[in-house]
């Protein structure tokens, strides 16, 4: 079935993967232009690797199939998002593998190939006999979501004239959407970061808003949306500041001009379209597309965004029976999250809306609100792209302000929740590998290749690589010392940093500091009595996933070998290893990092069922099957405002709590990858 990732636009009858499998279908299942010429095209494209696909009686697939192959697909679009949750809901619907496999090669050849790509990848994620299946990133599916459109012409000309052997990696400029003319540039690196981007798709992959409801209906899902949204913005706030730009501007006055343009030069080539750019200063307006079903008015977003605040104030919202539900300390973030997004789990859509996402749909289509001109939406409508964009970032500062309006309502973290009793921590130590001072990390650029084959649909075989240019930093291992002053216990470490000063150089205030504490890792210790050191290297970050399970899938499609039990999907979510730290500067970004250790009686969940399957990007992406393993409200320490007169970082710490200086140093230097030089081996 993982075949079916390969060319997404090719049918089925034509070969797929490197061993040239191709698909013997019934010819109800062909796409109606191919029916009268089945048998030359058998002829033509036969290979003697065969699937034979059963005949079954389809189910009704009508929905999804009302839209156009070759037009572009938009999770944020009402009604495709519909099409797309009836097609998951069939495919985990099917009994068997064997059923389930027909049902998706139907789709494949008749259907959206993004929206199929989409469908297919959350079904196999979530059928209990996929589970072992690691499906191929989606960037090599669809290499034109992420890079420069220029690079497919030559890649066109590579596999077309170029044996295989003698192919080269085509270059991806590095600053090919702008130049420093736009301030905005200068972040452009984080932004259209390959590994952000996909760490993002995998994420709303893993929680759809829309789709059967035990699919949807995930532990803490809600919260996690505010949590992992938050944290990005931290991130790109904190790369902001490295770069001498302000923090991001909430986007609150939405009949304003947008002040940001963006230009992706990203090519569809499964919809034959240039995704469609912003210019700077251009309006949002009122949508009414009888095209893609869906009409609302600004006025509708205001509306849900004053009874929102108006519920924050109040502490309570209204569910669709009418009943008054609580906003309350633990529980009421997470059913802010479902309803600010939206996802189905929102309690009343009626009164509350969909706000999150018709305002990506708003932003993606202001260019042509009532379709006059044909065109699609920006790649703001897709998961897969909007990061790419400044304004992804204004967007998510005001809905990630909605979320921080309702946790200043909340009781203040008493000394009693931050403290745990007899631990102290009395040394933390930053070592990065080499020969760097203490306490000082470095970052350089590196060089990476991808594999563009499998989304070069209807061009001859074999690899083609493209090389991108992207952020790194060298590994480093952190030291904590510990004092325990009692007998044996455990307790959770939990390392973040922040920026040091702000915009004018001054030292930032706890409550602004707070937004910008971006989570490095998180893990359990246990403590003997006494005296402690723990070690942790940056590569075993629990936000992290290496950058080979990111990018490389040099084992896709075959199932993983036993006692590696890895469930590649949910693997495939979570924060590049390589991004993990800021960029820094020149003369060293001066940060604070923070280290604290909490009481395991409040951190402890008691999970059912095994332990660990996929979890090492856990705290941005939950482990699958499971409840999140931090009990904890998502952010804690953090995500309160503090208690009265405290004013500074220090003011708030307790003795299971220290920080340290620490300094961000930047060489403007780029180097090739050390470990995997020559391009990867061929995929299975
Ligand atoms: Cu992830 Cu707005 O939710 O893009």
């Amino acid at each position: 079935i993982l075949k079916l990732f390969d060319r997404p636009t090719e049918p089925s009858f034509m070969p797929k993967g490197n061993d040239n499998t191709v698909f013997e279908a019934p010819s109800k299942y062909l796409n109606d232009r191919f029916k009268p010429i089945k048998s030359d095209l058998e002829n033509r494209f036969g290979s003697s690797n065969k699937i034979q696909v059963k005949d079954i009686n389809l189910p009704d697939l009508s929905l999804p199939e009302m839209l156009p192959r070759r037009s572009n697909f938009s999770l944020f679009i009402p009604s495709h998002r519909k099409m797309a949750a009836r097609m998951i809901e069939v495919f985990v619907g099917m009994r068997s593998l064997d059923d389930f496999m027909a049902v998706a090669v139907y789709c494949h050849d008749r259907m959206n190939p993004y929206m199929f790509i989409y469908a297919l990848s959350v079904a196999i994620l979530h059928r209990p006999d996929t589970q072992g299946l690691r499906i191929p990133s989606l960037c090599e599916v669809f290499p034109d979501k992420f890079m420069d459109r220029a690079l497919f012409s030559q890649a066109r000309e590579e596999s077309n004239l170029v044996p295989e052997e003698s192919r080269i990696p085509l270059e991806i400029p590095r600053d090919y959407t702008a130049s420093d003319l736009d301030i905005e540039h200068r972040v452009a690196y984080f932004r259209e970061d390959l590994g952000i981007n996909l760490h993002h798709w995998h994420w709303h992959l893993v929680y759809p808003f829309d789709a059967p409801r035990e699919i949807v209906n995930k532990d803490r899902r809600g919260e996690l949306f505010f949590y992992m949204h938050q944290q990005i913005m931290a991130r790109y706030n904190m790369e902001r500041l490295c770069n001498n730009l302000a923090r991001t501007k909430r986007l609150v006055n939405w009949r304003d001009p947008l002040e940001e343009g963006y230009f992706p030069k990203l090519d569809s080539l499964v919809a034959s379209r240039v995704w469609p750019p912003r210019f700077a200063n251009t309006k949002l307006n009122d949508v009414y597309r009888e095209i893609d079903q869906i009409k609302f008015d600004l006025q509708d977003l205001e509306r849900w965004r004053d009874r929102i605040y108006a519920a924050i104030h109040s502490g309570t919202v209204v569910n669709d029976e009418g009943q008054f539900v609580e906003l309350s300390e633990t529980r009421g973030i997470d059913i802010l999250g479902n309803i600010l997004e939206s996802s189905i789990l929102s309690i009343n859509t009626n009164l509350y809306g969909d706000i999150h996402n018709l305002g990506h749909v708003a932003i993606a289509l202001c260019h042509d609100p009532d379709g006059r001109n044909l065109e699609t939406f920006s790649i703001m409508g897709d998961p897969a792209t909007a990061m790419r964009d400044p304004i992804f970032y204004r967007w998510h500062a005001f809905v990630d302000d909605i979320f921080q309006e309702h946790k200043n309502t909340l009781p203040r973290y008493t000394q009693q929740q931050l403290e745990y009793p007899g631990v102290k921590i009395t040394s933390i130590e930053v070592q990065t590998d080499g020969q760097a001072p203490k306490n000082r990390l470095q970052t350089f650029w590196q060089q990476s290749d991808v594999d563009l084959s499998r989304g070069m649909d209807f061009t001859p075989r074999g690899n083609v690589f493209a090389r991108f240019t992207h952020l790194q930093h060298r590994p480093f291992t952190y030291k904590i010392q510990v004092e325990n002053n009692g007998g044996p216990k455990m307790g959770t470490c939990r390392i973040f940093m922040a920026p040091k000063f702000d915009e004018r150089g001054l030292p930032m205030l706890f409550r602004d500091q707070k937004l910008l504490f971006v989570e490095l890792d998180k893990f359990t210790v246990n403590l003997k009595a006494n005296k402690n050191t723990i070690t942790r290297k940056s590569t075993e970050s629990s936000v992290t996933i290496p950058f080979e399970r990111t990018f490389r899938n040099l084992d896709a499609g075959r199932p993983t070998e036993e006692g590696e039990l890895e469930e590649f999907n949910y693997c495939g979510c979570g924060w590049p290893q390589h991004m993990l730290i800021c960029k820094g500067t020149a003369e060293g970004f001066p940060c604070e990092l923070f280290v604290m250790i909490s009481n395991i009686a409040d951190d402890r969940v008691e999970q059912k069922g095994s332990q660990g399957q996929c979890s090492d990007a856990a705290s941005y992406c939950g482990i699958r099957n499971q409840l999140y393993p931090d009990r904890r409200s998502m952010g804690y320490p953090f995500d309160r405002l503090p208690r009265q007169r405290v004013d500074t970082l220090r003011q708030f710490l307790t003795p299971n709590m220290m920080v340290v200086d620490v300094a961000v140093q930047h060489t403007n230097q780029v180097v090739e990858r050390q470990s995997q030089s020559q391009p990867p081996a061929r995929r299975n």
